[in-house]
């Protein structure tokens, strides 16, 4: 049995939609770090970081009960675990690390600090500098992606794998949470909002995006 602790936010709906993908058996407990839910000791506990998502695996390495922070790390596990998501090509598979480790290197961060000026900080922040600065980034990011998926169906190889994974549900908020369709010129990247509603349409998708949503 696995335990996710989450949310649903991007980095959260990373990990239930690869669940519902591999169609694991897995009990959901919603964090809400609204209210502080992630300072708790027990969650702590489970990750010194204080953020979702962490999974626990009772049946992990060596009949280990393990508890897995980052979302990066928990969709190699995954992958590795029940070998889907992720080739076993050395070629793809290593490709489809990069897009991960470029997801959450600068897509995650970056957009998480878009979404924070642009939408969240409001009165507390009112010079222009830091909405000036996200944005020419995630508009940099998002043209790297359009690049990338210019003639490809998905972002590594011929298949969906955990590179689609980690990247989509941070595109998809954008307009969703940030509702920041003109400020980024969305229209713009005609290639990767094609590959965004091919990620859409997928059922696990459309359960794993809402899982832990009850706050
Ligand atoms: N690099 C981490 C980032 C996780 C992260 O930033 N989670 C956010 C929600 S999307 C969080 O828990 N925030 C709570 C806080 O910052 O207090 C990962 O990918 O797992």
């Amino acid at each position: 049995m696995m335990h996710l602790y989450s949310l649903a936010t991007p980095n959260g709906q990373k990990i239930s939609v690869a669940l519902e993908e591999l169609a694991l058996d897995y009990t959901p407990h919603t964090i809400n770090i609204l209210t502080g839910e992630q300072f708790t000791p027990a969650f702590i506990a489970l990750n010194p970081n204080s953020k979702i998502p962490v999974l626990v695996d009772e049946d992990g390495p060596k009949g280990e009960t393990v508890s897995i922070m980052e979302s990066g790390a928990i969709l190699l596990y995954l992958a590795e675990k029940t070998g889907q998501l992720l080739s076993a090509d050395p070629l793809v598979r290593l490709e489809t690390i990069q897009w991960v480790f470029f997801q959450m290197a600068s897509i995650g961060p970056m957009f998480g600090q878009f979404g924070h000026f642009y939408k969240y900080a409001g009165e507390k922040c009112t010079h222009p500098y830091p909405v000036e600065r996200y944005t020419t980034e995630a508009k940099r990011l998002l043209q790297v992606l359009e690049t990338r998926l210019d003639n490809r169906h998905w972002l590594v190889g011929e298949q969906y794998s955990i590179a689609d994974i980690a990247i989509f549900p941070w595109v998809d908020c954008l307009s969703r949470f940030y509702k920041a369709e003109e400020q980024l010129a969305l229209h713009t990247y005609p290639n990767v909002q094609a590959w965004l509603e091919r990620c859409l349409e997928r059922p696990a998708v459309q359960k794993g995006m809402t899982v832990c949503s009850d706050i």
